[in-house]
């Protein structure tokens, strides 16, 4: 018997399974491919699946050829705080942006794109990096009076992590499944990430919880 049952309320939110982030994407997270099938298998027990996808101009602040001298990974200040910079991805209308004809949830109800405003980046689906700016999400899952929160995706450390965080602080209960992400880790950002959901109150848990 498995120890988690999906209610019929509950929601999965399956963040940016896009090309740029699996091998050969221009930001390509290690392993991101593997967590497919399991995605897949864990999007069958739930009756609402949303997706996100980043989404951005070509020119976006996030990316480090938009700052003079800077490299990947390293950081700028921005007026929102500190920002980490990014090989350009996830430019919008470009084959690398696209979600992996992989995933396979035709039942998916809403794909929601984030981070497609120039100055502003959005690594959770609920709100840019502003932290001021709503997407929209907490509104439709309300509306739709959905209920616990499920998260899986790309990156741990950054788009599911603040999805989380932000699903939490939206009043929403939350579980991240662990094996279901992957993470990118720089400077030490998977443990932080990890130690950031836990005291939001974000549980954590394996697949095998649900499918057992
Ligand atoms: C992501 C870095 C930049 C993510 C998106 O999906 O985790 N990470 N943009
Ligand atoms: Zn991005």
């Amino acid at each position: 018997m498995a120890a988690i049952t999906i209610a019929p309320n509950d929601v999965l939110i399956v963040v940016d399974m896009q090309y740029d982030f699996l091998p050969g994407g221009s930001l390509a997270v290690a392993d991101g491919d593997a967590i497919v099938p399991l995605i897949n298998n864990l999007a069958r027990r739930f009756s609402h699946v949303v997706l996100t996808q980043d989404w951005h101009p070509a020119d976006h602040i996030s990316f480090a050829s938009q700052h003079v001298g800077k490299a990947p990974f390293e950081t700028v200040e921005l007026d929102y705080g500190i920002q980490v910079l990014w090989p350009d991805h996830c430019v919008w209308s470009s084959h690398g942006a696209e979600i992996t004809a992989d995933l396979d949830i035709p039942h998916a109800q809403l794909v929601l794109r984030k981070g497609y405003n120039r100055a502003i980046d959005s690594y959770s689906g609920f709100q840019e990096a502003d932290r001021q700016t709503p997407t929209g999400l907490t509104g439709y899952l309300g509306e739709r009076d959905l209920g616990r929160v499920y998260v899986v995706g790309l990156a741990t450390d950054f788009c599911v992590g603040w999805t989380a965080i932000d699903a939490a602080a939206a009043g929403f209960d939350v579980t991240v499944i662990d094996d279901a992400t992957r993470g990118i880790d720089t400077a030490g950002s998977l443990a932080k990430a990890w130690a950031a959901m836990a005291e939001a109150g974000v549980e954590r848990i394996q697949s095998q919880d649900i499918l057992d």
